[in-house]
């Protein structure tokens, strides 16, 4: 009698944990269709059209599996006249998968390593330059100005007035443009942003742009891409770098070649 109490509670046990399971992946799956990636405002089309092919074949093995975890929970449920059954190897299951796996998974890898050296790759020609300076909790981004170099700068002038440490000698520096927590750059025009960090690790994070890179002390990192797309958008950064890490938020603004280039010599004037 007791044995049989047991079985039943058990069986329910089983139900209650098959339908939670078909429950929470019916809800993520509804999540990932409710948010989407933030709309793409750069030339960087294949990262997202890997993320998808990869989120597509991901997501129906999820769906796929978990479905069979929780059909198989309810299948096999106790009854009282089943035996348990077991078996162990079978060399041509394992050859399938292996196999299959690698079908799918290796060119995802090549796909990815394509889009990679993409990144990575030398910027064209008529790429120009723009610095950001990452520091607890600010972007500070520096513009060469009319003359087009940027002053030379060392750490060791880092201070309240000379926020960037830009050498007072290096005329190169006279007409640089400096804008806290504000950048605005050409539509079409292909840009390098060398990065910095004053403190502590930060990342450049242009989530629109699918651009991240990493700013480390002591040495200088850059990113370049091609913004496609006029409009406001958001620079976050991707490293918890301290307490007011939250805030440490600035603004790109995308604008057509001829407003930028007023805006452009608007600030050179301000200057
Ligand atoms: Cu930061």
């Amino acid at each position: 009698m007791a044995e049989n109490i047991q079985a039943t509670r058990d069986a329910k046990h089983g139900m209650a944990l098959a339908v939670t399971l078909w429950a929470i992946m019916l809800v993520s799956v509804a999540f990932f269709f409710k948010y989407d990636l933030p709309e793409l405002a750069s030339d960087r089309q294949s990262q997202d059209t890997l993320y998808y092919v990869i989120l597509g074949l991901t997501g129906v093995a999820y769906i796929v599996i978990q479905s069979l975890f929780a059909f198989y929970i309810w299948k096999y449920r106790h009854r009282d006249d089943a035996e348990g059954s077991y078996w162990h190897e079978s060399h041509k299951m394992e050859v399938a998968w292996t196999i299959a796996t690698a079908v799918i998974l290796v060119p995802i890898v090549f796909a990815g390593l394509v889009i990679w050296d993409d990144v990575k790759a030398a910027p064209p020609e008529d790429v120009f330059t723009i610095e950001a300076v990452g520091a607890q909790f600010q972007w500070d981004i520096r513009y060469p100005g009319p003359d087009g170099q940027f002053g030379s700068w060392r750490p060791e002038l880092y201070s309240l007035e000379n926020y960037l440490g830009i050498d007072p000698d290096d005329a190169a520096g006279n007409d640089d443009i400096h804008l806290i927590n504000q950048m605005v750059l050409p539509i079409d025009q292909p840009v390098r942003i060398l990065l910095r960090s004053k403190d502590v690790q930060h990342a450049f994070f242009l989530p629109h742009f699918r651009v991240k890179q990493d700013l480390m002390p002591g040495i200088m990192t850059s990113v370049w891409f091609t913004p496609t797309k006029i409009g406001e958008y958001e620079i976050a950064c991707a490293e918890l770098c301290g307490l007011g890490h939250y805030r440490m938020r600035a603004f790109l603004s995308i604008r057509s070649q001829a407003d930028y280039d007023t805006w452009l010599a608007e600030q050179s004037q301000a200057n």
